[in-house]
């Protein structure tokens, strides 16, 4: 099978990316100055504190998706932050920074779209994986990441770990034909995976980051979030993914210039929560459920149903559909 890393060029533009198609990662030390740094995080803060209503997080205990508004135990840190690329300038700002944006053009052949943010304030816990089998590209490989450092890592705060070489292995074909994981299959994909680490001798290495370093990675890379040894630490981080620009040409969706990139213009993630859980201080988002379910506008329309939060806690939830 081809490995089809014909896409990714080799660039010798940026030093620091020179073994990307051999190892499948790159680690840009220092790229971001602390000010930089701390200019972000301080933004970032300041948006969350106001806990707006379109900040979706799922929570690294229990994997459960909900509004940022209506997350319990705000304090406790354990969350992942979707998407405040879209909300936060100085977010964009990191993701897209002119240099940065660059070498993602060189790695891709083509300019980088970020197509979603994650912020982490502690370790991520999560299991071995690779990004494409979440966030499949049309076109394979065209997909890169970047996990930008904001606080030096401690060995106990659960440090990134990853798998130099492994984005060489052929990519599994799940039961539909596709890269796209499928629930049911993720075991036979672990198994793979484990089968393929071990013929390969491949070694779990772990980025002990510095703040402001920035830890490029293939599509297809092994990685994960290692245990925490010490759940008070904090391990602050931020990682963005980005697409190829065909790919998202060719599926119509709308994407902005910034610096040397681009980035998707898109819905907040849909969230599955009791109808119950809005009002007050977090209002049942009526525009965003029509968007997602034309059916449902074209009902309202047609007076068949009186809005769309009633169709919502009528019928919505029961059947599954997120706001
Ligand atoms: O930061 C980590 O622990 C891993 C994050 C990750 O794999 C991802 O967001 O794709
Ligand atoms: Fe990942």
């Amino acid at each position: 099978m081809s490995l089809a890393l014909d896409r990714i060029r080799y660039p010798d533009a940026f030093a620091g990316t020179a073994h990307f198609g051999r190892d499948g990662y790159s680690v840009l030390e220092g790229f971001f100055s602390h000010a930089r740094i701390d200019r972000a995080v301080a933004a970032v803060r300041s948006v969350l504190m106001e806990r707006p209503s379109e900040v979706v997080v799922d929570c690294l205990r229990s994997g459960r998706r909900t509004f940022w508004s209506q997350a319990r135990e705000p304090a406790s840190r354990n969350f992942k932050f979707n998407d405040l690329y879209l909300l936060c300038g100085e977010v964009r700002d990191l993701a897209l920074d002119p240099a940065l944006a660059m070498t993602l053009e060189d790695l891709l052949g083509e300019p980088a779209v970020l197509c979603n943010s994650l912020n982490f304030e502690k370790g991520s816990s999560q299991p071995k994986h690779i990004d494409s089998l979440y966030m499949t590209p049309r076109t394979p490989h065209s997909l890169v990441a970047t996990w930008v450092a904001l606080e030096d890592v401690h060995p106990d705060a659960g440090p990134l770990v990853y798998y130099p070489g492994s984005h060489k292995i052929p990519l599994y074909v799940f039961n539909d034909g596709t890269h796209h994981v499928s629930r049911d299959e993720i075991v036979d994909w672990f198994d793979y995976i484990d089968v393929q680490i071990r013929l390969r001798g491949l070694r779990e290495t772990t980025f002990l980051a510095r703040k402001g370093d920035v830890f490029i990675w293939h599509a297809d890379l092994v990685h994960g979030g290692s245990p925490i040894r010490d759940p008070g630490r904090t391990r602050g981080s931020l990682v963005c993914h980005y697409f190829g620009k065909a790919d998202c040409a060719e599926r119509g969706l709308q994407v902005e210039p910034l610096n040397q990139g681009y980035w998707l213009r898109r819905q907040r993630q849909a969230v599955r929560v009791e109808p119950e859980a809005f009002g007050g201080h977090c209002p049942f988002p009526e525009d965003d459920y029509l968007e997602r379910n034309p059916d449902v506008r074209q009902a309202v329309r047609a007076g068949e149903c009186t809005s769309g939060r009633d169709h919502y806690r009528d019928f919505g939830f029961q059947e599954g559909r997120g706001v």
